[in-house]
């Protein structure tokens, strides 16, 4: 345990201490509790049949044989469900943008856009027996022109939706200063294609829905990272109140952006539930998983950055044409323009301008996967401008140094519009280049080469938006319709001195019950182990807007620590009331409030307790010890660091090592250094895997070819080498805590410094520029095409 806090000063409290996961007992016992672990008497399983067509009219259906089955309680189709009020939500209107937003259905009416939608349910009283049964279940498809290439989708038809007469979902753009003056004053301007291809979640516990329908109320267990949103459309879609309408997410196994969703089968398991009267379970299977649960990323980008003869950039041009799939989820458009708010990364470049055009494909939906739309932004600006420097012949730290933005800049308004909290960029890169000695690097290169192998270097820079929030800001912007960006917490003191602590933020992996624990128990003066945190539950606790963005400790967080704050300053009273003293005179140590200078003379939390609930406490003040916080902040938190890459790569095939991977992240305050460092462990995973070897592919007839996991290549511990990670310390001034997110931040850094020093490692071959995924298939051409002298990949 250390006893030096996160900005070197004595450690005296529990936050800034590297405590263990206080969850981790129960989930590496097996003693956890997720959706599959419930259940209900009288519970009917749902099996659902799924288009294998990824274009298609539905011309029948027959259910005939599977009903026919004792095992078969019910099957339905899309006209069963015509007394849902609408269809699934898309929840970003951006004011002033047309947006094409096809209706999408839990199972689909008339005609199916992807392989995996689903066309019928089957229920039955046995788990296994109603996978056969839908198999029984006979659908007619007259196959339709399909389109998977997104290039192609944007130049006219095939059309994924006939009614439409355009595949082309929207058009928005962000644009700060003057790109045409900015390119004028460009000395060099260069130009690339920047691909960043599509990616699955892939969480260990695939999704899973337990609805119960009872006495007018429903009770829906979801692996979900977001039941407040679910409660509110399945009360919404089912036309039913809110208050009838609990959603429980028990323990979910990781998320990463891809259970940040209104799924058709969360409200196709509740009407089922409605209409049979019965418990409805249904689990999704890996396969499943990865055909129809959203994907992300998939946007291929034109970039255009003029600079002058010294490395300043002047104007920094990104045109996005996004692969949404077949649908509009969630928030699916809203995606890639996440990344647009950060699209000058942490530099000074006074003209920028992002322009994206969505565009519908027979693909399943892409929608938010960790770092949603800031990887794909970090990835452009870091890798071209590596391009601009090796145009210039310019060190590529150098020119990272000459754009950042100087630390006294801060808070700094940017061209995009936002005004970055915090920063100090020289400091992470400083602190970098103390772990990674180039000059040493260069004599192993040298070494290296002798044995045959191209060894490189790759830097990445970064910053990003998180804390997902302010009201103010997102609410113009069009996102959280109905919903707002505030969150809650309420912390509640026993009798005993026991503290409960309920957040509107629910974590499916990020320890929230540790972190948590950290901030209050310093607070009331009691140990973490004593703290209880209750997440992930609209029957408990106030209203939450729950957890993406990398927001749960920057907003939940700060509710919860404003929260321990009232109950700490109530306390103070009734201890002065009890003691004599003067309020101000009361303070939280050694675990009691004591009178300042008089440590004898206190009480512990549970005596305080004790006095509130039999309401021995100043006159005009309530009994109890409860206390309730919505915090919406004024601004996003801008979280950065400094990561690199060095890889080996064998030029006979291709194929890519990464030997070391060094990362210093700055998200502020460290709550707990050991969750921030799973977190960037995770993150980084995230965004090394898509470099080199995740990558979801569908072939031309809109087959999914990377179905299971002997396709998709998730990275393991064996392809992975141990990270080396560090921090620098910059409080945020937007909350008290002085914290930033750190849950996406590996993912958004990554993906460039690995791309940065494939580059590195191939130039000495002639390859100057390639895109991911950095497979050894696509290396080795890339060597093949540039040892031919023709262009690379
Ligand atoms: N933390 C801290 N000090 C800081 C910053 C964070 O101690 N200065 C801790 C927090 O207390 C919390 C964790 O780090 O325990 C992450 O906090 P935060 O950055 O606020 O992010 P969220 O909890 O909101 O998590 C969301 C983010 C996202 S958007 C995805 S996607 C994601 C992720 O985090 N998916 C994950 N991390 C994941 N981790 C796991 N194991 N599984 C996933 O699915």
């Amino acid at each position: 345990m250390s006893a030096v806090s996160t900005n070197g000063a004595p450690q005296t409290g529990h936050v800034g201490r590297a405590l263990r996961r206080k969850e981790d007992p129960r989930l590496i016992t097996g003693r956890a509790r997720y959706v599959d672990d419930i259940s209900l008497p009288g519970t009917l399983w749902a099996a659902i049949v799924r288009s294998p067509e990824a274009h298609a009219k539905i011309t029948s259906i027959d259910t005939s044989a599977a009903k026919e089955r004792a095992d078969v309680h019910a099957v339905f189709t899309g006209r069963d469900l015509s007394d849902l009020i609408g269809p699934l939500p898309c929840a970003w209107v951006p004011p002033g943008v047309e947006l094409n937003n096809p209706e999408h259905w839990p199972l689909a009416r008339d005609e199916v856009n992807h392989v995996g939608d689903p066309v019928a349910v089957v229920l039955g009283e046995d788990r296994y027996a109603v996978i056969d049964a839908a198999e029984g279940v006979v659908v007619e498809y007259e196959s339709l022109p399909v389109v998977t290439d997104p290039e192609k989708a944007i130049e006219g038809g095939p059309f994924v939706h006939e009614q439409l007469g355009t595949n082309k979902v929207h058009e928005w753009s962000l644009s700060g200063g003057d790109l045409d003056a900015g390119f004028a004053e460009a000395e060099v301007v260069i130009e690339r294609r920047v691909v960043n291809h599509r990616t699955a979640g892939a969480p260990i516990e695939p999704r899973g829905v337990l609805a119960e329908h009872r006495a007018g109320s429903l009770t829906l267990w979801s692996s979900t990272q977001v039941p407040h949103f679910v409660r509110l459309f399945l009360a919404i879609l089912l036309g039913m109140s809110e208050e009838r309408v609990r959603v429980i997410a028990p323990e979910v196994g990781g998320g990463f952006g891809a259970k940040l969703q209104i799924y058709g089968e969360e409200i196709l398991a509740a009407w089922c539930s409605r209409k049979t009267g019965r418990p409805v379970k249904w689990i999704e299977t890996r396969t499943e998983n990865m055909a129809v649960t959203h994907q992300g990323r998939d946007q291929i980008a034109h970039v255009k950055m003029g600079a002058k003869k010294d490395g300043t950039v002047t104007a920094w041009h990104v045109k996005i044409l996004a692969d949404f799939g077949a649908y509009n989820m969630l928030l699916t458009p809203l995606i890639p323009s996440l990344g647009a708010f950060v699209m000058g990364g942490c530099y000074k470049i006074p003209n920028v301008q992002t322009d994206i055009v969505g565009v519908f494909t027979n693909k399943c939906p892409t929608d938010a996967i960790r770092g949603a739309g800031r990887p794909e932004a970090t990835h452009m600006v870091e890798v071209t401008l590596d391009q601009m420097a090796a145009e210039l012949g310019i060190d590529r730290l150098e020119i990272r140094r000459r754009n950042f933005i100087p630390k006294e800049d801060f808070p700094a308004a940017v061209a995009t519009g936002v005004v970055y909290d915090s920063g100090d960029y020289v400091k992470t890169l400083d602190k970098l280049l103390e772990h990674v000695d180039v000059q040493a690097f260069e004599h192993e290169r040298e070494q290296q080469r002798a044995n045959g192998v191209y060894r490189g270097i790759g830097f990445s820079t970064y910053t990003e938006i998180c804390g997902l929030a302010p009201s103010r800001i997102t609410g113009p912007n069009g996102v959280g319709v109905q919903a707002g960006g505030w969150e809650s917490a309420m912390v509640r003191v026993h009798n005993t001195g026991a503290v409960t602590v309920y957040t509107g933020t629910s974590p499916h992996g990020q320890g929230h019950e540790t972190g948590f624990a950290q901030i209050v128990a310093d607070r009331l003066g009691v140990d973490p182990e004593v703290v209880e945190v209750i997440h992930g539950d609209t029957g408990t606790g106030p209203e939450g807007r729950n957890t993406y963005g990398s927001r749960s400790l920057a907003v939940g967080g700060e509710a919860v620590a404003r929260s321990a704050n009232k109950i700490a300053d109530k306390a103070k009273a009734v201890v002065a009331h009890q003691l004599e003293a003067a309020p101000e005179d009361i303070e939280v140590r050694d675990g009691k409030f004591s009178v300042r200078g008089s440590p004898d003379k206190g009480m512990t939390l549970a005596e305080i307790a004790g006095a509130v609930y039999i309401n021995e406490v100043p006159d005009g003040m309530e009994p109890g010890l409860e206390e309730t916080t919505l915090y919406d902040p004024e601004n996003f938190v801008f979280p950065f660091g400094a990561h690199a890459c060095v890889v080996d790569i064998d030029a006979e095939t291709g194929k890519v090592k990464v030997i070391r991977y060094v990362a210093v992240d700055d998200c502020g305050n460290a709550i707990n250094p050991l969750l921030i460092e799973g977190q960037v462990h995770g993150g980084i995973v995230h965004g090394l895997g898509q470099a080199l070897y995740e990558r979801v592919h569908y072939d031309e007839d809109g087959q999914l070819v990377t179905g299971t996991f002997v396709d998709y290549g998730l990275p393991t511990a064996a392809e992975l080498p141990s990270f080396e990670t560090d921090r620098t310390v910059t409080p945020s001034p937007v909350n008290s805590l002085g914290v930033k997110g750190v849950g996406e931040a590996g993912t958004i850094a990554a993906s460039a410094a690995v791309t940065n020093a494939v580059i590195d490692a191939l130039r000495p071959l002639g390859v100057d520029y390639i895109n991911m995924p950095l497979s050894p298939m696509r290396v080795w051409e890339a060597i093949s095409e540039a040892q031919k002298g023709g262009v690379p990949a």
